[in-house]
């Protein structure tokens, strides 16, 4: 199915930007939104913003959705209140004209805006462990300003997001339906997931505190700094709610750790790099060390290895349900994800006693 290209121009027009609408470009490579840079120009100055399609089929509530996100900038704007830089340290929310968080357009779409930050960029793949420090420590800041959030509990904008038994349980159910009679193709995925069944409830066991958690602390869901390399500004606020806060630490290893893009299809490239985790650690206990309990702290390298596994298996169960969640771009892309998140698994496993003695000596 064709979609008609969004008028960008009039979509824009509807946020309470001053000036008018001079562009609009696609920007970034999530999986999930369709985000556009569109620029404005006032007379004697130009600026940018970040203009972005919610996706309805995944955020069934824009309205939850939309009081968390301005709950949570609310707050961490009053707590960078006075810092050097604070605008660009957490996102702005751009109102509509009749001053409303969100824009509905006339095919129903759900629209956002944002300040655009600039002079600062993600990475879809850690260059150095300068880079993984300060993303994992920026994730870190971002728990800690958000421990003290005021109640009310944030709204589960998708519930059970890492509970990794009900996505095992998703999988089976994929399995079953087998919608794309794609199973015969990923026996050796299937194998390899059932061989860890039992590993799917090590941190709903743990008894851990519940926070507010950002859920999706992949690499590029962080802007760095182009003049600084500092961990600038965490984005991509859909689905900060109440979580465990080892699952930040697990998807930040998942994504900082390897040189290999999420879809690499030369698994020989995907192995969990020491250096980079101990840069994770290091960094996101530099922020975060002084906040977590100790049961928190022994969870951590656990994280690491359900959090790879719990997003291989989204990837395989999304493969045989016939790619209708992740956006992809060429066939068998999703597999090939799943097939990166399981080496990952496995390489986590090779090091694990590694892992945890390091923690343990930060
Ligand atoms: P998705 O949910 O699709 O991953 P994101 O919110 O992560 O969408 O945004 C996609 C990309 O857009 C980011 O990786 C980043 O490069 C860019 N981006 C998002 N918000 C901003 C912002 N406020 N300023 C500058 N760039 C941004
Ligand atoms: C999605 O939106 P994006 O691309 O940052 C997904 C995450 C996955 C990630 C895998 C709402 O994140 O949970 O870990 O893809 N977001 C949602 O790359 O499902
Ligand atoms: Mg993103």
């Amino acid at each position: 199915m064709i979609t008609p290209m969004p008028d960008l121009a009039r979509i824009a027009r509807a946020f309470a930007i001053p000036g008018e609408f001079v562009s609009a470009t696609p920007t970034g490579s999530g999986h999930i939104n369709d985000s556009y840079r569109v620029l404005f120009r006032t007379p004697g100055q130009a600026a940018s913003y970040l203009l972005q399609r919610i996706n309805r089929h995944i955020f069934t509530d824009p309205a939850a959705l939309m009081q968390n996100i301005q709950r949570v900038t609310a707050h961490l704007a009053g707590k960078l209140a006075g810092d050097a830089d604070s605008h660009r340290r957490s996102l702005t929310v751009i109102p509509t004209c009749e001053s409303l968080a969100w824009h509905v357009d006339t095919a129903g779409n759900c629209w956002r805006a944002y300040r655009f930050i600039e002079q600062a960029r993600t990475f879809d793949i850690v260059e150095s462990t300068v880079q993984a420090f300060e993303a994992a420590k920026a994730f870190g800041d971002f728990q800690r300003l958000l421990a003290d959030l005021p109640l009310p509990r944030l709204h589960d904008t998708i519930p059970d997001f890492h509970h990794t038994p009900k996505r095992f349980a998703q999988l089976d159910m994929a399995i079953t339906a087998d919608v794309a009679n794609r199973a015969h193709i990923a026996n050796a995925e299937i194998d390899f997931a059932f061989q860890r069944h039992t590993f799917t409830s090590a941190l709903l066991d743990a008894q851990l505190p519940e926070r507010v958690t950002h859920n999706d602390t992949k690499l590029n869901n962080v802007l760095l700094d182009d003049r600084t390399g500092e961990g600038l500004c965490v984005i991509d606020l859909d689905t900060v709610m109440p979580g465990l806060a080892p699952y930040d630490f697990g998807d930040m290893v998942r994504t900082s750790t390897t040189a290999a893009a999420e879809d690499e299809q030369d698994l020989a490239k995907v192995t969990m790099q020491f250096p980079m985790f101990e840069a994770v650690a290091r960094g996101y206990l530099a922020s975060a060390g002084a906040f977590l309990t100790a049961a928190e702290r022994g969870n951590l390298v656990t994280a690491a290895r359900l959090i790879a596994f719990e997003q291989g298996i989204r990837f395989l169960a999304d493969y045989l349900a016939g790619d209708t969640y992740y956006k992809t771009h060429r066939p068998g892309q999703n597999l090939d994800r799943c097939r990166t998140q399981f080496k990952l698994v496995a390489s986590i496993e090779e090091q694990e006693g590694a892992m945890r003695r390091l923690v343990e000596s930060i």
